[in-house]
């Protein structure tokens, strides 16, 4: 071995931004939005009115609180309620209210890739709902799948709200489908939320707001660049972009460059070119039916048990079993 050979720790994201920066077309991973600033802009996100999606499972969740507890927990022998990408919990907590008021046994375990925003929640919860067992855990999915099955040995019943399942292309669903599905026990279930086909332009709006803040919240990957990987992006040559197509359900976000110019990724030895108008593809947000998510369900080894939707029919919540 040379001893100039030196051992060079490569973070994921370096590894990331460098493969999807040199790749073309350009992409980066929308995981890393969300970092304090990202977090942040979410929340803004939520609160939009053109953001249908939290207000419509929140609907979901106060309309239908008591049947899906109870669908939960049939035979009150407890479980385990595990979140993936918990966030802030805040609709979450309609559904541990209401587990506390009819005395079910549970322990709430929120997991999340913002270390950040697991922080937030376990202390809100320690704060304002004493009553419940929280254990908060920070991680990436696929990778949290993996320790689901020593997570706990009591039934688990395993949530993923928000359409967070829509940032991955159905392919990608269905590998991460059936990797729940393989750490689930017979009696295990799965409560998630898809966001629904609907009339496009209410689609490309949420995307899309007036305000600005998806904007901001999409070029938030390249601040994170900046700041962590010692770039110069310029945020103001490049504008936020957002197509949906309806036959597919596929909402898509770019950034796009505004001139030709050239960006210094320096903690990469990096140098990236855009051409005039050159986008980096950065975000999918996945549009659903009954028939997708029967036919996603049946190809990872699970079946739709029922679902909950809210009275425009923008959203559903689907519990599922192996
Ligand atoms: C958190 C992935 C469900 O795709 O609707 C919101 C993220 N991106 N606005 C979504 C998001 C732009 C959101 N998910």
């Amino acid at each position: 071995m040379n001893s100039k050979d030196q051992k060079v720790i490569i973070s994921t994201f370096e590894k990331e931004v460098c493969e999807g920066l040199t790749a073309f077309p350009k992409y980066l991973s929308s995981k890393y939005f969300y970092d304090e600033v990202g977090d942040e802009l979410f929340q803004q996100i939520m609160a939009l009115p053109e953001y249908y999606l939290t207000r419509a499972e929140y609907e979901i969740f106060e309309t239908h609180k008591t049947e899906i507890v109870q669908s939960f927990d049939q035979d009150k022998e407890g479980f385990d309620l595990i979140e993936l990408g918990a966030g802030d919990g805040k609709k979450t907590k309609v559904l541990l209210k209401e587990l506390l008021n009819h005395k079910y046994d549970f322990a709430y375990k929120p997991i999340d890739i913002s270390e950040n925003a697991i922080d937030g929640l376990v202390k809100n919860l320690n704060h304002e709902m004493k009553e419940v067992l929280v254990q908060g855990q920070i991680g990436e999915y696929f990778e949290v799948l993996d320790r689901l099955k020593h997570i706990s040995d009591r039934k688990k019943v395993i949530m993923v709200l928000g359409s967070n399942i829509g940032n991955l292309l159905h392919p990608r669903a269905i590998q991460f489908l059936k990797k729940l599905c393989n750490s689930m026990n017979s009696k295990d279930l799965v409560f998630m939320g898809f966001d629904q086909k609907k009339h496009p332009q209410k689609v490309l709006d949420a995307y899309n707001d007036k305000s600005g803040v998806t904007a901001a919240f999409n070029k938030n990957v390249l601040t994170r660049i900046n700041k962590e990987l010692r770039g110069n992006f310029d945020l103001d040559k490049f504008i936020h972009w957002e197509v949906y197509d309806p036959e597919s359900g596929t909402a898509k976000s770019y950034l796009v460059s505004t001139e030709k110019q050239k960006v210094d990724i320096d903690d990469l030895s990096l140098e990236v070119h855009f051409e005039a108008w050159e986008s980096i593809h950065t975000e999918i947000s996945q549009k659903y039916d009954d028939d997708i998510v029967k036919w996603l369900a049946k190809e990872s080894g699970l079946e739709i048990v029922k679902s909950f939707s809210d009275q425009n029919n923008y959203y559903k919540d689907y519990l599922l079993r192996k």
